[in-house]
């Protein structure tokens, strides 16, 4: 049972900052966690599964933030277990004065217990940060904690979220820190297995956070059993297993320096900040900043550390305040004419790299997830320090401040002139017409919510998806895929492509100053291309043109990405179709091999008789690989690809998108080398697949 006590206000105690076992506040069982999952770590999808480890390594980097610790581990095990080290003080692990337990186990076994909270605590807070052990303990199958501390080894074990017995001192040890190991119970999340990758990218942002902060990651997965004995850090294990250490000095310029690595920065110096604002250690505001050649803009904004994908407070005071202080810089130096427009929030942000990030004491977001900074301080804190530290940048490097001036200058008139152009496109009705364009095979329902548009890749899988769709709902749009060719035409070019105007029309939102959200056509837009490199650059062009010109309509969730088999599979008289590998693997069998006898347009890939394979009973098996779209017929397309019974959809996200932009302009872009290693990584990739 949920035990609720009385809520007895953390009294700091006399020195101000030290806490112990005292300070925990607020004590209830953890049942709520396992009844509802999602209120607590959001979903229990992939983002859910992985929030687990952030929520125990926030614990480990509070620690380095206070100045406690300056090692963190996080190790992907065998079993989808992770272990997380660092190097701090130990959870504390004497006794609570109310519950009669180590303080170890209150953070362990009941929630919203944590130390951290009352006043004269050194660390800033997320919300829910800092008591997240317990929500990961509950939805674990197992979990264990290791402390050392004074000289002693402690240790505690779970069993879904349930204490196994008392805390116990298993030895003695000259080390300080914690260790916590979990196994994510698969009975609530439906996959528990980690992307190494997702976790490599989230911990090498964590690192940009907190300089000097050393994180290493290490996939250990394949290393067989991974038995720690006394180790404390795996890496000092010698494992030859794939592993990456970060650790930046520079913070957040070197994730601005990361960040522009294929880009073409216009300026030499980084612009940075790191203060202090109100006279309050605890409140801070850093700022880095750096102009490339490209018109796009990428800004990161974090508060208290925490990633906010819709920006907020801080980002609307930085915007502001960066507009005026070029301004400002402009006039002051006679760099623009005084008869000349201002520039807009717009110009200035063309080709921008920012990161901001703050922190502060009481944080609020707007909405659940976190994704957008509410507190109202956070906008003067950053206009404050950030429009003192830019106008003092500006005059101190004539030179960086001239070319940023030139470029938003430019950025201006492309603005104008884009203006011109579109309006006149817009008075020859180029974009109006009620018409749509003839390639469309437009569904019979009105409603967008029902609505799902199909982007498909060539006229022969144009044709089969016509005949194989529901034209209540679903409509088809066929490319052909040549004309979309993106080594030869710019993005911006493009919009006077035919085939780019009709994907426009048939969104209905209308482009540029004119984009309306409310008239999009259809709330499900399904990109459908070949599984192999033309596909792929189909979708990176097309994800590109959404990321840049239609924002909205990514973040607002309603793009996809349709994922077709990429096998049909016929064992004895069933059918079965295999949408990965490891799928095709596990209905054959693993034990039959096909890769060896692929042939280039071979069908039917390979048969395995009885004879040959004598311990498997009826082993009659066929494999078909699709190529492309084009070689299903319009049954094997419903079925597979379309019917929402069965189709696999993937939900684009604006990572997604923000991830192809990049790749696009790599394809695109003036950047010669980066452009030959990236086709070149990915041709071995495109072999490999076949
Ligand atoms: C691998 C996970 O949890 N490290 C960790 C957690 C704590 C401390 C140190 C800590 C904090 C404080 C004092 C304090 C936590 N302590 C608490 C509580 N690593 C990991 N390292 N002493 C140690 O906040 O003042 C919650 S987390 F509540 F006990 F203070």
């Amino acid at each position: 049972m949920a035990q609720k006590e009385a809520k007895t206000k953390g009294k700091t105690d006399s020195s101000g900052h030290k806490y112990d076992a005292q300070s925990i506040t607020v004590l209830e069982g953890l049942e709520p966690v396992r009844k509802r999952p999602g209120m607590y770590i959001g979903t229990t999808g992939p983002d859910g599964l992985h929030h687990l480890i952030w929520e125990i390594f926030d614990n480990s980097r509070d620690e380095a933030m206070g100045g406690f610790a300056n090692d963190i581990e996080v190790a992907l095990l065998p079993e989808n277990r992770i272990r997380v080290v660092d190097n701090g003080r130990g959870i504390p692990v004497d006794t609570h004065r109310q519950t009669k337990v180590s303080a170890l186990e209150t953070i362990m076994t009941t929630l919203h217990a944590g130390g951290k909270f009352g006043e004269g605590g050194y660390k800033v807070s997320g919300g829910l940060h800092g008591v997240g052990a317990s929500v990961v303990n509950a939805l674990s199958t197992y979990a264990r904690v290791e402390v050392h501390k004074d000289g002693g080894v402690y240790m505690q074990e779970y069993a879904q979220g349930k204490r196994k017995a008392a805390v116990k001192k298993i030895g003695s040890t000259k080390k300080q820190g914690t260790i916590v190991t979990f196994q994510p119970d698969p009975s609530i999340f439906p996959d528990t297995s980690f992307d190494f990758k997702k976790v490599v990218n989230h911990l090498r942002q964590q690192a940009y956070l907190v300089k000097g902060l050393r994180i290493t990651v290490i996939d250990a997965r394949e290393a067989g059993k991974v038995d720690a004995g006394d180790t404390f850090y795996i890496r000092n294990l010698g494992l030859e297993v794939p592993s990456m250490s970060f650790y930046f000095e520079g913070g957040l310029m070197s994730l601005v320096r990361f960040e522009n690595q294929l880009q073409k920065p216009i300026h030499k110096n980084i612009f940075y900040v790191e203060k202090a604002a109100n006279g309050n250690e605890y409140e801070t505001v850093e700022v880095a900043l750096q102009y490339v050649d490209d018109i796009s803009s990428r800004i990161l904004p974090f508060a208290n550390n925490i990633y906010n994908a819709e920006g907020g407070t801080h980002v609307t005071g930085f915007k502001t305040t960066l507009t005026r202080t070029l301004n400002t810089y402009a006039r002051k130096n006679n760099l623009v004419k005084e008869s000349e427009d201002n520039f807009t929030g717009e110009d200035v942000l063309e080709g921008l790299t920012a990161v901001i990030s703050v922190k502060l004491r009481e944080i609020q977001f707007e909405g659940q997830t976190k994704g957008k900074l509410g507190s109202m301080e956070a906008q003067t804190m950053v206009a404050a320090v950030f429009g003192e530290a830019f106008s003092a940048f500006l005059e101190e490097n004539p030179d960086d401040a001239r070319a940023i001036i030139n470029k938003v200058v430019l950025a201006l008139k492309a603005r104008k002139a884009a203006k011109a152009a579109k309006d006149s496109v817009l008075r020859k009705g180029a974009l109006e017409g009620m018409t749509l364009p003839g390639k469309l095979a437009d569904c019979q329902s009105k409603s967008a919510e029902e609505s799902e548009l199909f982007i498909v890749e060539g006229d022969s899988a144009g044709g089969s998806a016509k005949m194989g769709r529901d034209r209540y709902f679903q409509a088809i749009l066929a490319l052909r895929g040549k004309i979309l060719n993106i080594e030869r035409a710019r993005l911006d070019r493009m919009l006077g492509s035919e085939q780019i105007k009709n994907i426009v029309i048939a969104l209905g939102t209308a482009i540029g100053d004119t984009f309306d959200l409310s008239k999009l056509r259809y709330h499900k837009i399904i990109l459908a291309t070949d599984a192999d490199v033309d596909g792929a650059h189909i979708r990176t062009l097309l994800l590109t043109l959404l990321y840049r010109h239609f924002r909205p309509i990514v973040e607002g969730g309603f793009v996809y990405i349709a994922q077709p088999p990429l096998y049909k599979i016929r064992k004895g008289k069933e059918t079965f179709y295999a949408y990965t590998d490891a799928e095709k693997n596990k209905i054959v069998g693993a034990d039959i091999s096909v890769e060896d006898t692929i042939e280039e347009n071979a069908e039917i890939i390979t048969e395995t008789e009885e004879e040959e394979n004598p311990k498997k009973k009826s082993a009659k098996v066929s494999i078909q690989r699709y190529k492309g779209l084009g070689e299903m017929n319009p049954d094997e397309l419903k079925e597979t690809t379309m019917d929402p019974k069965n189709r696999i959809l993937k939900q684009v996200t604006i990572d997604d998108a923000r991830e192809a932009d990049k790749v696009f302009d790599i394809l695109m872009g003036t950047d010669v080398p980066s452009r030959k290693t990236f086709i070149q990584s990915n041709a071995k990739k495109a072999t490999l697949d076949v």
